[in-house]
């Protein structure tokens, strides 16, 4: 609530502990099954609010969502092995959909730099379960890679990570096949990461994907991965197939199969047992609702479902606001920045791609966009993010509402692209503040424009922040 009373004065010598308190607080007001999911266009910050929850969680997880508490039996599947509930400890983090394509950055306590993709951001609590749900696509090589980045770096996986033996296996092929639909649209392309997403999905529905399990049956493997190879090779000229390809890539399968067994389980068994024992859950988003394939700025989405769809009820966690926006790729963005005013947030912001370091597109706070995210996921709070790069602004801007071309007002955020690329955005300017914010922790700190901003924002939106990012760091957060 707004009404929330601050921390007792004494209490801000010691500014850990004041914090402790206050996020001990907040997550005890929060459902069973809570996630964190991006209400932009990605790159909201997501990562770093989930490594922030994450020993505060029973289990943190990354699988497709479908109802508040019950998305763990709809898609982590029947009991294939085992995996005794007594092996998990008490934190952990859920992966929700996508793959590599996800970027999560975060630090741990001493400042180090972490770049996630697929493996859930709770990785870096010792003790934390990770749990990759079926409904991301996972490229094995990828994740080994993620692995070896991690444990090189101290922070031990074995035994922490799950991945479902439903979720879709990611094959080089799918990136290949990627990159050659974006060259063949030309100036119309996506932008995507070339990560293989889409083509990834595509073989899912088509249906003759292959998935986690069939790592199992190295009998029946290769002619399946037969079947992806001829397709994109009839599908696209420029794909190289041979024989020897498909050989040689089910025999580095073989060999993956192996090392990748420890990690596989029924996710579904594991979390369906979890949530018996009144376990809580923190379900990790990638990308953002801005991106959904159904509510997004189709075509220039991703290939899943990054918001709540039917777990909106009851969802403690909001996604994580930037106090402006960005975007990756193509596609419409009408509160984008250009020139030295783009370029300025880029900058303060460092607005540069996680996973392939490409610059992102900045502009201001869209609130159209915003509040029909939280209409799509019930957002029961927000997690202002940010909120320092705008330090030392004389003005700043906040998209209120959208015209038509014809100058009529827009009454919701429209699915036609046409209609959207053509609005023209009404923005209520407020005042900047010029000191630096980074090292505030209490929301009374902050200077007056700042809490101005923030309040604005809530009352447009109508949904109350209850975080606010002034940093990449794990302390650097307010809990308002
Ligand atoms: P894809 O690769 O098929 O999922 O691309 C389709 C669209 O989804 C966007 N997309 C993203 N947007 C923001 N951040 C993402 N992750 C990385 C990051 C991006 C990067 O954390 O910075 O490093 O470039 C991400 N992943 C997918 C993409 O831009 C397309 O618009
Ligand atoms: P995600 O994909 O939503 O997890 O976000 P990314 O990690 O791809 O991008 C967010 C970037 O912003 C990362 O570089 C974070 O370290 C950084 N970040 C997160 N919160 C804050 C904040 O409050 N202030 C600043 N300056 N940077 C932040
Ligand atoms: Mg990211």
């Amino acid at each position: 609530p707004r009404t929330r009373p601050l921390a007792p004065a004494a209490a801000s010598a010691a500014p850990a502990a004041v914090h402790a308190d206050f996020a001990e607080d907040r997550v005890s007001a929060l459902s069973q099954v809570s996630g964190v999911l991006g209400s932009q266009w990605g790159d909201e910050g997501k990562g770093k609010l989930v490594d922030v929850l994450a020993p505060r969680f029973d289990i943190v997880a990354r699988c497709q969502v479908r109802d508040e508490m019950r998305f763990v039996f709809f898609f982590l599947g029947t009991q294939h092995k085992a995996v005794s509930i007594s092996s998990i400890i008490l934190l952990s983090t859920i992966l929700l959909q996508g793959g590599a394509n996800a970027g999560h950055t975060i630090y741990n306590s001493e400042g180090k730099k972490f770049a996630l993709h697929l493996v859930p951001s709770g990785i870096l609590h010792e003790g934390t379960l990770c749990v990759v749900g079926n409904g991301a696509v996972i490229h094995v090589p990828g994740f080994f890679g993620e692995i070896d980045g991690l444990e090189s770096n101290g922070v031990r996986c074995d035994g922490r990570i799950l991945v479902s033996d439903r979720a879709h296996l990611l094959f080089d092929l799918h990136q290949a096949v990627d990159g050659l639909r974006e060259a063949e649209l030309e100036n119309s392309f996506i932008g995507t990461t070339k990560r293989g997403i889409g083509p990834c999905y595509s073989s899912k529905v088509t249906r003759n994907g292959l998935r986690v399990c069939d790592l199992r049956h190295m009998d029946t493997f290769g002619d399946k991965l037969d079947v992806l190879f001829k397709d994109a090779a009839s599908r696209f000229q420029g794909f190289q197939y041979s024989k020897n390809m498909l050989k040689e890539e089910v025999e580095r399968y073989k060999r993956f199969a192996e090392r990748l067994e420890p990690f596989i389980a029924d996710t579904v068994h594991v979390l369906n047992e979890s949530i018996q024992q009144k376990k809580k859950i923190l379900v990790e988003g990638g990308q953002a609702t801005m991106l959904d394939i159904d509510f997004g700025t189709y075509p220039f989405v991703t290939s899943s479902s990054p918001s709540a769809g039917g777990i909106c009820t009851g969802l403690g966690i909001a996604p994580r606001v930037k106090a402006y926006t960005s975007r990756v790729g193509s596609g419409p963005f009408p509160t984008e920045l250009f020139g030295e005013e783009g370029d300025r947030l880029r900058k303060a912001g460092a607005e540069f791609g996680t996973t392939t370091g490409r610059p992102r597109r900045c502009g201001w706070l869209d609130i159209v966009a915003l509040k029909y995210c939280c209409q799509i996921n019930g957002f029961s709070s927000l997690n202002l993010t940010k909120l320092d790069v705008l330090s030392g602004m004389s003005e700043i801007k906040v998209g209120v509402s959208y015209n038509q071309a014809d100058g009529q007002k827009l009454q919701s955020f429209p699915g036609d692209l046409d209609i959207l690329e053509q609005v023209q955005v009404n923005y209520e300017v407020l005042p900047g503040w010029q000191s630096d914010i980074s090292s505030i922790r209490s929301y009374n700190e902050l200077p007056q424009a700042a809490r101005r901003y923030v309040e604005r924002i809530e009352e447009l939106v109508g949904v109350p922040v209850h975080y606010i990012g002034v940093g990449p760091g794990r302390d650097a957060l307010i809990y308002k």
